[in-house]
């Protein structure tokens, strides 16, 4: 098991969490996804992460890196 941190900008409230937690999870690989709004810090737990398609994944969504 691997863990990726991220940052991301727009996090405002629970939707977008969940917003990102149901986009990310729909990656194969990607067990568990938090998020904590006060900050943007994504953490995501998985297998073979992949920090370019994840990161180009968090952007599709309207969240890109910081
Ligand atoms: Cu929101």
């Amino acid at each position: 098991m691997q863990n990726e941190e991220f940052t991301v900008q727009n996090v405002k409230c629970q939707g977008c969490a969940s917003t990102i937690y149901e986009g990310l999870t729909k990656i194969p690989d990607i067990q568990d996804v938090k998020v904590v709004i006060e900050t943007g810090d994504v953490s995501i737990t998985g297998t073979n992460l992949n920090r370019t398609q994840i990161s180009e994944k968090l952007a599709e969504l309207g969240y890109p890196e910081t």
